[in-house]
């Protein structure tokens, strides 16, 4: 698409728009974990800190979303406000982005729409916190999260601290296998499962560093190996949760979904709602450090990435 054309739909913050022209790094976030995925107002401070998290390492943040009809690359305090309070506000993946830009509303993006927006945008790596996946029992009810179609085919780079365990992580691994997106540990030999360190099942390759990750990305890329790459980034020892613990309290979120008759894309906010309340907000604690930690691999991931060029 030439820009003229991506103009008439997307707004770059200033910020962004010269990083872009200056081939400076830039780590694009989310807005579905704002709006759909903590309680307000704590993400709003978290919203900050990992903007700031990302400038520190050198690198610009861009967070994404949808507002009134206009993708936008990189947000306002105010905007960035928006997103926090979750008022009016979607969800937003790929079926719904046309919906949405057409009637002029506002939406927050997945990891999906993150990673549209941000390869239209110019951008190559994402943080995230978990991304979606197959969900348990999706053998049955065909729930795959549309986040892996887009990493099959969207040419970002998405750093996560796995997948949580409301998802079938063996089912997962073995779609992005199908779909050809390399999966990468970043020091570990284990795909991790959010909260916890490991899920038990492996990675295609151990990252030792952020310059390994970077020289893969470019051999990828410039081969035209379409799609993107998954990072699995553990959270730090020190916030990470009980495995066994953390199953217990899955298992009875996922029974109350159930029971309320929970489907669809409503289903992942009303478990990380439920989990919250469940754990007592530890691991809203636990999934704002992790988040922080992928910031901070994506930044040097994306520093490493604008150096090869
Ligand atoms: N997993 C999390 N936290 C999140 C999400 C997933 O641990 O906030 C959000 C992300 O935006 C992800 C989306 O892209 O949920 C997946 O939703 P669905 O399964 O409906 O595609
Ligand atoms: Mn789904």
């Amino acid at each position: 698409m030439n820009k003229e054309m991506l103009m008439q739909y997307m707004d770059i913050a200033p910020e962004v728009a010269q990083a872009l022209a200056q081939g400076k790094p830039i780590v694009a976030l989310e807005s579905t974990i704002l709006s759909h995925g903590m309680p307000y107002p704590e993400n709003v401070d978290f919203a900050k800190k990992i903007e700031q998290e990302i400038r520190d390492l050198g690198a610009v943040p861009a967070t994404l979303a949808i507002i009134d009809g206009r993708l936008k690359a990189g947000l306002t305090e105010e905007e960035l406000l928006t997103m926090c309070k979750g008022e009016n506000v979607r969800k937003v993946s790929r079926r719904d982005m046309p919906i949405v830009i057409a009637n002029k509303l506002t939406g927050a993006t997945t990891v999906a729409t993150t990673m549209i927006i941000a390869s239209l945008a110019g951008i190559r790596v994402f943080a995230t916190g978990g991304i979606g996946g197959v969900h348990r029992g999706g053998e049955d009810s065909m729930d795959i999260s549309a986040d892996l179609q887009e990493l099959a085919h969207t040419n970002v780079m998405v750093v996560c601290a796995g997948a949580k365990m409301i998802l079938d992580i063996g089912r997962t691994l073995e779609y992005l296998e199908t779909m050809g997106v390399p999966v990468l540990g970043m020091d570990t030999d284990d795909f991790p499962a959010f909260y916890c360190r490991k899920s038990g099942f492996g990675v295609d390759y151990n990252a030792k560093t952020a310059a390994d990750v970077a020289k893969i990305a470019k051999a990828k890329w410039d081969l035209g190996l379409d799609g993107g790459m998954l990072i699995g980034n553990p959270v730090p020892q020190e916030y990470a949760m009980d495995f066994d613990e953390m199953s217990a309290v899955i298992d009875r979120a996922m029974a109350a979904a159930d029971a309320a008759g929970v489907k669809g894309k409503n289903i992942t906010p009303f478990l990380l709602a439920h989990i919250v309340e469940l754990t007592g907000g530890d691991s809203l604690k636990t999934n704002m450090q992790l988040a922080f930690n992928n910031a901070r691999a994506a930044a040097k991931i994306a520093v490493e990435l604008a150096n090869l060029d």
